[in-house]
């Protein structure tokens, strides 16, 4: 029996300062309604980008931990990983998945490897052809365009064009995943604009929304529009609607934080703009690009 308010497993580290992963999941998906039990992966002092952090991996407890959950008959409307440290937890999160798996639950993998062209240091090539393992388990997978060419085995090419990126979405949902979402596409700081294209295998349709592009690197945005986006799906959006209010969030959130002299590995002013969540919204930007 699901609960009465739907309930996400999520499954992230948690980072005392600079808004990543956990620290930015929970107040999202909390105001939008969403019952978030944490299971944590590693306990940091902050995120990563910030010299001199410290990082308690919490891999040999998180089998226990299930064991708890497995025994409290927990069941949950959608699970969620993302930056994950290590081979051994990516198969703690395929063996979870195989699990908890429900019918009518959204499975979401963000399969977080790296970003503008460049795996992260932890990445191994190792990581990355289990991460394939992973994705195929997942309903929706939210890769940047960096981890969506790593996935596929590609050279990292940020100016492809529209059939490539539809390929590329193709190639990715026939590994499993119903819906691929890729983003970052196309930064241009001379045009100010970047975009997310989506693939939904259900109803052939393929879809692109365009974000104001803003030269400034915040760690955690790719974790805030993740969970906005789970939030939307899981209240009922639409994909081009979850899309859309996914990115027009972001976008808030990136202005709220970049007008102020702040070091931005601190991640964003998350909680300037966490009302709007439940604000009256208005798309604007989505555009269907393909119906097969
Ligand atoms: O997904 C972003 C992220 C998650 N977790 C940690 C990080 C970062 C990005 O810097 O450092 C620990």
């Amino acid at each position: 029996m699901f609960s009465p308010v739907k309930r996400i497993a999520a499954i992230h580290d948690l980072s005392g300062y600079g808004k990543v992963s956990l620290t930015a999941i929970i107040p999202i998906l909390s105001a939008m309604g969403i019952q978030v039990c944490p299971l944590p992966t590693a306990v940091l002092s902050s995120n990563t980008e910030i010299a001199g952090f410290r990082l308690v991996d919490l891999t040999d407890h998180m089998r226990d931990f299930i064991e708890h959950w497995k025994a409290l008959k927990l069941e949950f409307n959608a699970i969620y990983s993302g930056f994950l440290g290590s081979h051994r937890q990516i198969e703690i999160v395929e063996d979870f998945i195989d699990y908890f798996r429900r019918p009518e639950q959204i499975v979401i993998v963000d399969p977080v490897l790296g970003d503008d062209g460049h795996l992260y240091k932890s990445m191994t090539p190792d990581m990355v052809s289990q991460m394939k393992r992973l994705i195929a388990r997942a309903d929706i997978i939210t890769p940047n365009l960096t981890e969506a060419c790593a996935l596929l085995d590609l050279e990292y090419n940020e100016k492809l064009g529209e059939p490539a990126l539809k390929n590329l979405l193709k190639k990715l949902s026939s590994a499993g995943p119903k819906i691929v979402i890729i983003t970052n596409v196309h930064k241009s700081d001379r045009e100010k604009q970047t975009f997310v294209y989506a693939y939904n295998q259900r109803d052939r349709r393929t879809w692109k929304v365009q974000c104001d592009y803003i030269p400034a690197n915040y760690p955690g945005t790719g974790d805030a529009f993740t969970s906005v986006l789970t939030g939307c799906l899981m209240q009922g959006d639409s994909l081009p609607m979850a899309l859309d209010r996914a990115v027009q969030f972001i976008s808030t959130a990136v202005r709220a934080t970049y007008g102020h002299a702040h070091d931005p590995r601190g991640g964003i002013f998350l909680e300037r703009v966490l009302p709007n969540l439940n604000a009256p919204f208005r798309p604007s930007s989505f555009e269907l690009l393909e119906q097969e």
